[in-house]
């Protein structure tokens, strides 16, 4: 008899893990990897470029820079490895050979290396300072090594694929752990190649093995993620853009073979084959490596949490980079735009007010116990609420003992068994009935949400469809502080106003009549009409929750372009010099100098002077114009010179210039490039300008 007890005793204690083994939800294929979600809780990590071209103020390094020039007196990897570690991210990804060839540790098998300068008698190893300050701050340390190579002879033949590898194995076997290789897609071109100074092509998908080098790699560095976008899939992947963001639509999947399109890049691919998660790679300014001119340029708080809402709140992880200066430390700018960010993401996502919630799903998996609706709040990622097998659609109800209030949530999928929600919404239970607060279509490891602040006493996720039954292992919601920040104030050619917020919530209030905008002041919807005058604008944003404004912007604007024209043959796109825009621009590709560009008024006006902003874009400055003449007209055939000289200091300096002469009526302008920074460009505009009387 206690025989028969005990059996059924162990019955009764194995009955219910049998069960649960058998009713765990199935992989979905394809599923990443542990190296890929090792990676993926990562979030958030490091840039850092700095090589030979940081001294010649370059993007790209010819191949043929002086070593010598590499002279950063006062290198501080510490300092680096520090500034990434305070900003919350979990490790770095460093230059060690970008396209120049220039090698930051002492190769065996280049002489272009730091091996052969001055600096410090040729015995630096600045890997070898990284991978130690990695260490000692506790973050994980990746290299970037350029495939293309502008400085290696054998660039181009079968031998550079050896020369390559030599360099993998150094960079794989002596540092300690890579958790990431970084093999940009920039390949083949123009290049100094040993002397021959020429132009040399590859085919990027056959011509470094990459099947046998990836072999290579993961040999040395069993724990590393591979990033590529050149050649055959790697286990990230590009997002298409240099600009901070993924699709909102983010599928961890792709085909494993063939070409990609931009969409695919940016969106993922629904029914994709491959697990190759997107990361997000931008620079904390416009260009990756130091420019001093970049230095206003550094990206402000607002644009910073966007990128993250758009990368690591989109499926994403997020890539920042910082340039290091030609002294070896990063700038100042940089180091509190990163630390502020950090501290407004720390502020956003510290009280999680779901926490305490009672979680009730529907459907329920019939073992309920262990796929709860309770394991979305119980902050254990390996925890999940599912459906049953056959049901793709289904939802979750948090239940608040008192009203809450957030404008933000995070949502999590259980992505090791596949990522599957294909569409979902949320809705807050407001004035007794549901109310939607947003429609998305994927979620994947992370998906956050942001909208306008509410209180409510229940919140609902609705999984609309789904590629198989869902798994959602995490649900967060979070009030995160209102980012008040100036807006942004700009006058479109046809002479209306648009005004701009950094944040989602605040309420733009403004003025047309010098005033201190308030609340009472006009509010702000949609673009304003400001006639053909010359409107002072004013404006500020402010949390509707709590009344605090942000400072004044103040913008004033000359008379309006709206009856302006452009009078030239070759003109072209050239109308975005008057569209308001900055960050839109015309190059004046009449291939020869001096290039003139003509305006029509529309009517006389009464001139003092006019403005030029040179094409904003970090690669266009050799388009900056140097030179200059000014000439007005009446009738378009007789031109009286107003104007020439030189925009002294333009090319570190490339804003807004203004020139001024004496009050003269005219209806017709003429504004002549002589010289542009670099010789051989076509000059570039975003804006020009007219001051009146
Ligand atoms: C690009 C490169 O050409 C840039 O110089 C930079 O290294 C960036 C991360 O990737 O493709």
């Amino acid at each position: 008899m206690k025989n028969l007890l005990f059996s059924i005793v162990i019955l009764l204690n194995f009955q219910p893990d049998s069960f649960s083994q058998l009713s765990i939800p199935k992989a979905l294929e394809p599923v990443p990897t542990v190296n890929q979600m090792r990676w993926q809780a990562m979030e958030y990590y490091a840039f850092i470029h700095f090589s030979i071209n940081t001294y010649t103020d370059m993007a790209w390094g010819y191949g043929n820079e002086d070593p010598k020039l590499f002279n950063p007196v006062q290198l501080d990897c510490r300092q680096w490895v520090r500034i990434c570690k305070e900003a919350g991210m979990k490790g770095v990804i460093f230059t060690a050979k970008h396209h120049s060839g220039f090698c930051l540790w002492p190769s065996q098998f280049t002489d272009y290396s730091i091996k052969n300068i001055p600096w410090r008698n040729g015995k630096a190893d600045i890997i070898r300072e990284m991978a130690d300050a990695c260490k000692e701050y506790s973050l994980k340390f990746g290299v970037y090594l350029s495939p293309w190579d502008r400085n290696h002879p054998d660039y181009g033949k079968p031998e550079y694929i050896t020369y390559f590898r030599n360099q993998l194995k150094e960079l794989l076997t002596n540092y300690g752990d890579i958790f990431e290789i970084w093999f940009d897609g920039a390949n083949g071109g123009s290049g100094y190649y040993g002397g021959a100074n020429e132009t040399r092509k590859i085919d990027r998908t056959t011509y470094y093995d990459w099947p046998n080098t990836y072999k290579l790699v993961r040999e040395l560095q069993p724990n590393i993620v591979i990033w590529n976008d050149g050649g055959d899939r790697a286990d990230l992947r590009w997002v298409g853009t240099e600009a901070g963001f993924v699709g909102e639509t983010n599928w961890s999947l792709l085909k494993a073979k063939g070409i990609l399109s931009d969409d695919m890049l940016r969106n993922g691919m629904e029914n994709g084959d491959a697990w190759v998660p997107g990361e997000v790679n931008t620079s904390i300014r416009p260009e990756w490596f130091y420019h001093k001119k970049e230095d206003q340029k550094v990206k402000t708080l607002p644009q910073l949490m966007d990128t993250y809402y758009n990368s690591v709140g989109r499926n994403g992880t997020l890539l920042l980079n910082f340039p290091t200066m030609p002294n070896g430390l990063i700038n100042k700018l940089d180091e509190m735009a990163a630390l502020d960010f950090a501290k407004e993401r720390n502020l956003a996502f510290k009280n999680n007010v779901a926490i305490n919630a009672n979680a009730h799903a529907s459907p329920v998996r019939a073992n309920d116990s262990q796929f709860a609706a309770k394991n979305v709040i119980d902050s254990d990622s390996k925890t999940y609420w599912a459906t049953n097998d056959n049901e793709k659609t289904g939802s979750i109800i948090l239940e608040f003992t008192s009203p809450q209030t957030f404008n933000r949530v995070l949502i999590q999928e259980y992505i090791s068994l596949g990522q599957r929600v294909k569409s979902f919404s949320i809705e807050a239970f407001v004035n007794n009935s549901w109310k939607e607060i947003d429609r998305q279509t994927t979620i994947g490891y992370k998906r956050i949400l942001r909208f306008p602040t509410l209180t409510t006493s229940k919140f609902r996720l609705n999984i609309l469809d789904s590629k198989s039954c869902p798994l959602i292992s995490n649900i967060e919601l979070f009030n995160a502080p209102i980012i008040l920040y100036p807006p942004s104030i700009i006058r479109n050619q046809n002479g209306d106003i648009i005004i701009s917020s950094a944040d989602v919530e605040p309420v733009i209030y403004y003025t047309l009549d010098g005033n201190i905008p308030t609340f009472k002041s006009s509010k702000y919807s949609t673009p304003v009409s400001t006639g053909l005058g010359k409107p002072m604008v004013k404006a500020i944003a402010l949390n509707p929750l709590n009344g605090k404004s942000s400072l004044v912007q103040s913008e004033s604007f000359d008379i309006s372009r709206k009856n302006w024209r452009i009078v030239h043959s070759t003109a072209g796109e050239a109308i975005k010099v008057l569209d308001g825009n900055e960050r839109s621009s015309w190059h004046n590709n009449a291939n020869k100098m001096p290039a003139e560009i003509e305006i029509d008024m529309g009517k006389t006006e009464s001139l003092k002077g006019f403005k030029y902003l040179p094409d904003q874009n970090w690669w266009a400055d050799g388009c900056i114009i140097t030179h200059f003449e000014f000439y007005i007209s009446n009738d378009q055939k007789n031109w009286k010179f107003m104007s020439s000289g030189e925009f002294s200091n333009i090319k570190n300096s490339p804003f807004w210039q203004t020139k001024t002469f004496n009050l003269i009526k005219a209806r017709y302008i003429k504004f002549i490039a002589l010289k542009n920074v670099g010789e051989t460009s076509a000059p570039g505009y975003a804006e020009i300008d007219v001051i009146t009387d």
